[in-house]
């Protein structure tokens, strides 16, 4: 539904149509080359000087500059730190120190602990004419990075530094993308500059960028490397006889600061590069509830009677969306005064309240220039607008309320002007009290962006909708009266002056990255804006999104300081996941864009350190089939966050709609409750520790190669095992299963893994193949409810799922599932089995919070105990048969602890 953004909008009218998938092109990367990339002359490293945990040198241009694109940089520096035993910084940059870095206001970089370079688990090693060096991992000698193989390019607009990799790597991360998890090696282009980018296109730039890849190679060990750097960039991945495999920075900007992580293993390097970039944010309890949303909801009657629907379907709902239908004209902070009413709003919202249900509401960054528009004449006022290139008035784009100003996260009034914004229109008492906030089109997507959009008055707000309220069959005229059934149990100051290297090309560089949308500034904010400070997009586009959206986390916590805020953002950077979630953008909804959620989740949760995240669950373009929907819904029960969102467009896909997806869903969303602690747990475990709560196989198997490509299947938090069905109207699903011991979840028959595929058959929608891995121990609720506050209630019983030496381990963390501080005190505890010996160890602290929730274990039951081979899965009894159930109850007040 691109077209009716610009509908009114005459010049920008042939650009949506691209938006709707008929991609430009990319430039080929063409290049103003005054001489051959092949004279570059590389460098020569001098002056080193060592210490115990650094090396410094400098660098001189070895010979005649090639200025292949821009103007080769004379003298630059080279500064290593051991920063801990684990962690190696490397960082070349000009000696004048007048190119762009990432600044620290945006993200602190780590401090170096200055670990000795003997103790050190990677070395480092420079070799100084011509200049390159190596990592390698100390006692192995395993060469982790080598930039022997072409010389160091440092230009003006153009950096090259590449590294060899062995034959056939396995290479995962450099988010955001939508191609399989273990990336290609061959002619692979992954390019990073933040982009509205509907439909998820394969090979293409998306809405994050996140320069970190881990590198595995199994027995030899897994390591990090991240490269804090936000201009433009391809990172390619090839081999040809000559060069043999490798992997090559080409940025436009900024310099070379990498962070090497040693491992050794999988989780490792996780855990090392949370260290980096920061922990990620624990998100509140209610978060893992589910979510329903829609672009198109018509009125506040319609997403009212979505509300009662589900209730009358029996489908839990946690919280309910809207997306920019509520506002009035598309602007910020505002309601559509006749269908969206301020007091039928705050009816809403009280009423999603006293149900225990939650609410969010979506804001784009863009604000509309109209007169008489509160929001926009206050951040006018206090500057907080970004300026056009000759700094005479404001930089207008396009956007969904016509024209827009975009606030420029750097100024130093505009935090204070988006908080006041949020207090009072989301004041709990005379605004919209909602739970989270979405933040959309922070690329910043722009309609006018780029050659060819003259910049002005082009935009117009959009005609109101003719269209008359779609029939839903429900005759309303107020609230539907099922909707309220009771509660289930229970002006900126800017110096004008650009900083970075001075006299570059800022719309068009020589060198063009592989952007989808082709140049720089097509669809986004022009490069060559300046922000407060005096950065330029060019340098600090990539930041955009997660400005804003860290922004509205700062506004959300004042807000409600002592909670938990939420904040869902569509575009992202490295570290983003310390304060926000992210969902995967504009997917379609077909069996492709499905499966390929597993790899986005599985690189963005268990590597880059944002593990709130989850796709549009049955697609968001196109119209879904109950078939896809059904399956959909049970995979998105374990993806972190869970919501089912469609475009206006699309036909409605609410899950009460087919009674196939119903069915489907009542039991996704009851068997994800049932083990919320479980996952909850994991995802505190992961603000704690870095400890990813989404595993690939490989990071619980490093040393089988076969799980080194698996991205069909993934763990669940540490001990489950989910294994969809990834084919259109297929019953039947080929499942990996390592060497190792495991229980089938639903009927408790151990299953023998050996390292092979097997075929599962008979695969029902009401289901999804989960398997327990031997060694843990899982709490579950016993039964599931229609929102997580009644959850809470609900008693826990414990699976012990043996593993091959016969023993097992689990954890539970238990808090009030919202407060920044735990004032009451919190449950944390380990479970362990040592084959005939059960304990409880750790803090018994939460005591059930105001309203008394359970902490009481009903019952244990251990697996592998009983009948082991032959029984029917399906007999009636059978899986309490294979099982010995030890029964409480035993408060989890304290440890307990018994013998069987
Ligand atoms: O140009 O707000 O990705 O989730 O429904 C599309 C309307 C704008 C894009 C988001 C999508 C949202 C839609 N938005």
């Amino acid at each position: 539904m691109f077209l009716a953004l610009v509908a009114s909008a005459t010049a920008a009218i042939a650009i949506p149509l691209a938006r709707a998938g008929v991609h430009r092109s990319p430039l080929s990367p063409t290049r103003i080359q005054s001489s051959s990339i092949n004279t570059c002359p590389g460098y020569t490293a001098s002056n080193i000087v060592k210490t115990d945990s650094t090396l410094s040198a400098d660098l001189k241009l070895a010979g005649t500059a090639c200025n292949v694109y821009g103007t080769d940089l004379v003298d630059l520096k080279l500064l290593v730190e051991y920063q801990t035993n684990d962690r190696l910084h490397v960082k070349i940059y000009d000696a004048g120190l007048n190119v762009y870095q990432v600044p620290e206001s945006f993200m602190p970089r780590p401090q170096s602990q200055n670990a000795e370079s003997s103790g050190a688990a990677i070395q480092f090693s420079v070799v100084e004419s011509p200049f390159s060096f190596t990592v390698t991992r100390t006692g192995t000698n395993e060469v982790l990075f080598d930039t022997s193989g072409v010389p160091l390019i440092f230009e003006s607009q153009y950096v090259r530094l590449r590294t060899k990799l062995p034959a056939s790597p396995n290479i995962y991360g450099l988010g955001e993308h939508s191609d399989s998890f273990r990336l290609p090696t061959t002619n692979y282009v992954r390019t990073m500059w933040n982009s509205e980018s509907p439909f998820i296109p394969r090979n293409s730039n998306l809405y994050g960028s996140h320069p970190m890849y881990f590198d595995h190679r199994g027995n030899a060990g897994t390591h990090g490397v991240f490269l804090w750097n936000s201009n433009g960039m391809d990172i390619k991945i090839d081999n040809n006889p000559t060069d043999g495999q490798y992997l090559e920075y080409n940025t436009i900007g900024g310099v070379i600061d990498l962070y090497f992580m040693a491992g050794p293993g999988p989780v490792d390097v996780s855990k090392q590069y949370a260290e980096v970039v920061g922990l990620p944010a624990m998100m509140p309890y209610w978060a893992f509830g589910f979510h329903q949303c829609k672009y198109g909801y018509y009125d506040v009657l319609m997403v009212a009677e979505v509300v009662a629907n589900y209730s009358n379907a029996g489908i839990p709902l946690e919280t309910m969306w809207t997306d920019i239908n509520y506002m009035d004209g598309r602007k910020d902070f505002t309601v559509d005064p006749d269908r969206f009413p301020m007091h039928k709003m705050q009816e809403l919202v009280t009423t999603l309240h006293n149900r225990d249900q939650h609410y969010v509401l979506i804001l784009d960054p863009g604000i509309h220039p109209a007169p008489n528009y509160p929001t926009y004449s206050r951040g006018e006022a206090q500057g907080v607008f970004l300026k056009n290139s000759t700094q005479n008035g404001e930089y207008e784009g396009v956007g969904w309320p016509g024209v827009i100003s975009f606030p420029d996260w750097f100024a130093p009034n505009t935090q204070q002007w988006l908080t006041n914004e949020f207090q009072t229109f989301f004041n709990p008492t005379t605004g919209i009290d909602i739970d989270a906030v979405w933040v959309d089109m922070n690329e910043a997507s722009n309609n006018c962006g780029g050659p060819g959009c003259p910049i002005g008055d082009n935009g117009n707000p959009p005609a109101p909708s003719t269209s008359p309220r779609p029939n839903t069959g429900r005759p309303i005229n107020g609230f539907p009266p099922d909707f309220n059934p009771p509660k289930s149990k229970p002006k900126r100051q800017s110096s004008g002056i650009m900083t970075g290297l001075p006299g570059r090309d800022l719309l068009n560089p020589p060198y063009h990255i592989a952007n989808h949308w082709g140049t720089l500034s097509d669809f986004t904010i022009w490069t060559d804006i300046i922000n407060t400070g005096g950065t330029a997009q060019y340098d600090t586009h990539n930041l955009y999104g997660t400005m804003h959206a860290h922004a509205a986390h700062a506004a959300m916590l004042a807000r409600r300081p002592t909670q938990r805020p939420m904040v869902l953002t569509r575009s992202t950077f490295a570290g983003a996941g310390a304060k926000v979630a992210h969902w995967f953008g504009d997917n379609d909804s077909n069996w492709s864009d499905y499966r390929i959620s597993i790899a986005q989740m599985l690189a963005f949760a268990s590597m880059l350190q944002m593990p709130m995240v989850g796709s549009d669950v049955c697609g968001f373009n196109g119209n879904t089939t109950p078939d896809l929907c059904a399956r959909w819904a049970f995979l998105g029960a374990f993806y972190p966050f869970y919501r089912n969102h469609a475009d206006t467009s699309s036909l409605p896909q609410e899950f009460y709609l087919w009674p196939l997806v119903a069915d489907a869903a009542k039991n996704a969303i009851a068997t994800r409750y049932k083990l919320l602690d479980y996952i909850y747990t994991a995802m505190y475990r992961q603000s704690e520790t870095g400890t990813p709560l989404i595993n690939p196989l490989f990071f619980v198997y490093p040393n089988d190669a076969q799980t080194f490509g698996i991205d069909l299947q993934f763990f669940y938090g540490p001990s489950l095992l989910v294994s969809p069905v990834t084919v259109e109207n297929s019953t039947s699903v080929d499942i990996y299963l390592p060497d190792d011991i495991f229980y089938d979840f639903w009927t408790w028959a151990p299953v023998q893994g050996q390292g092979s595929y097997t075929t599962l058959n008979d695969i029902d929608y009401n289901t999804i193949p989960l398997h327990i891995r031997g060694g843990s121990i899982i709490p579950v609720r016993n039964a599931s409810a229609n929102t997580t506050t009644a959850l809470r209630q609900e008693s826990f019983y414990l699976i012990i799922a043996p593993g091959r030496d016969g023993t097992a381990r689990g954890e539970l963390y238990i808090d009030d599932g919202e407060s920044i501080v735990q004032e009451g005190g919190v449950t944390d505890v380990v479970f362990t089995w040592d084959g005939s010996n059960f304990e409880t160890q750790g803090d018994f602290g939460f005591g059930g919070g105001k309203r008394g929730e359970s902490i009481v274990v009903e019952k244990v039951v251990v697996l592998g105990q009983g009948e082991v081979a032959g029984d029917s899965d399906k007999a009636v009894g059978s899986r309490e048969k294979r099982a010995v159930t030890v029964q409480g109850p035993w408060g989890l007040g304290g440890g307990f602890r018994f013998r069987l």
